[in-house]
């Protein structure tokens, strides 16, 4: 196991905490931070993640590939130590689909109360909608970096949270039913419901696996895995989590990732986050590639068939990674 001394909010130290230092210059002592050990975030173990789930091909709920998926999702995360509770539930899509849905949560440390929650969706869309070949708007695409990524990326953040134990207690929730939102050619007929989205993270605000739960902050990592990504400001982030926004972006500027989270404000997206944020009140972020360039805004392969493993790097997956390990490892 490979291991770091950091803490995101200085550098790294191997002075003990409330040690003091003499600041140069000026004379006065000054305290140090204490360095935290945090784990090397390997982007290889990640990437093997995502490729592992494409080959289920697309987890669109109600599908073979979907139902095999769940279950090494859950064994995975058994294996690296976590208590796993699923939500097991049918939900009803905005044009009547009845969808056989799966939340999957992965507690670690879960007798402790302080707590953090890091999440993804691992379902994937059922529509290529965005395809520029309009014959693939009804197929299901593969699902990478929408779906895959974010749950790569969580599994590698579990293997280390099995064998290097955090401070606080930690909850990875993969949500089901996130990506079977409006499809474009239904906008007029539905108007735009933007409660068709995160079906999953809608229902387990309703009913989180443990009543009354409560964490200090949420991380959503949704679409991390693009070449040259560049994670915005998201606007529910900002609107409720700020704090948080800033906790991460720091972080990932003090570790060298600057050119990933970048200090823009980008667009509102009704994500998992959206209702986290507004349903349960945990003060919750979106990690998510924006390319405003591009026909969606999201990268030209977003909810086309080009959604694949060409289109995963694992310099993005460990800019995320060792961000998000690094925030979560200096938690106290
Ligand atoms: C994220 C990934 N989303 C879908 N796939 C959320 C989303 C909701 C994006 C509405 C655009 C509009
Ligand atoms: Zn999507």
């Amino acid at each position: 196991m490979l291991l770091l001394l950091f803490s995101c909010g200085g550098s790294a130290s191997s002075v003990k905490e409330g040690e003091k230092s003499q600041s140069a210059g000026s004379g006065a002592p000054a305290v140090m931070e204490a360095a935290v050990i945090v784990p090397i975030f390997d982007a290889d173990s990640a990437y093997q993640f995502i490729d592992r789930q494409v080959a289920f091909g697309p987890r669109v709920p109600g599908t073979a590939g979907h139902k095999a998926c769940a279950e090494y999702l859950v064994s995975k995360f058994q294996s690296y130590g976590a208590e796993v509770v699923t939500q097991d539930v049918e939900l009803k899509a905005y044009n009547g689909d009845i969808l056989p849905s799966r939340n999957i949560i992965a507690q670690f440390q879960p007798d402790k109360k302080n707590r953090v929650m890091l999440f993804a969706h691992w379902d994937t869309r059922p529509w290529a909608d965005s395809d520029p070949d309009e014959s693939n708007h009804y197929k299901p695409l593969p699902g990478a970096n929408d779906g895959g990524s974010g749950v790569g990326v969580l599994l590698e953040i579990a293997r280390h949270l099995s064998s290097v134990p955090t401070e606080i207690g930690v909850d990875i929730i993969l949500f089901d039913a996130e990506d079977y939102g409006i499809h474009e050619k239904d906008t007029e007929q539905y108007y735009s419901n933007s409660t068709s989205w995160a079906l999953g993270s809608q229902y387990w605000a309703m009913n989180p696996h443990k009543t009354g739960y409560s964490a200090r902050f949420g991380i959503l990592l949704d679409i991390v895995g693009a070449p040259g990504s560049r994670f915005l400001y998201e606007g529910y982030s900002l609107k409720y989590a700020d704090r948080v926004v800033d906790k991460v972006w720091r972080c990932a500027s003090s570790l060298g990732y600057s050119d990933y989270f970048v200090r823009e404000v980008g667009g509102m997206i009704t994500d998992d986050h959206y209702y986290v944020n507004s349903m349960r009140g945990i003060p919750s972020i979106n990690i998510i590639n924006c390319d405003p360039g591009s026909p969606n805004g999201f990268g030209p392969y977003h909810h086309t068939m080009k959604d694949d493993m060409e289109w995963i790097d694992k310099a993005s997956l460990k800019a995320v990674g060792q961000t998000v390990l690094t925030v979560v490892y200096n938690e106290k």
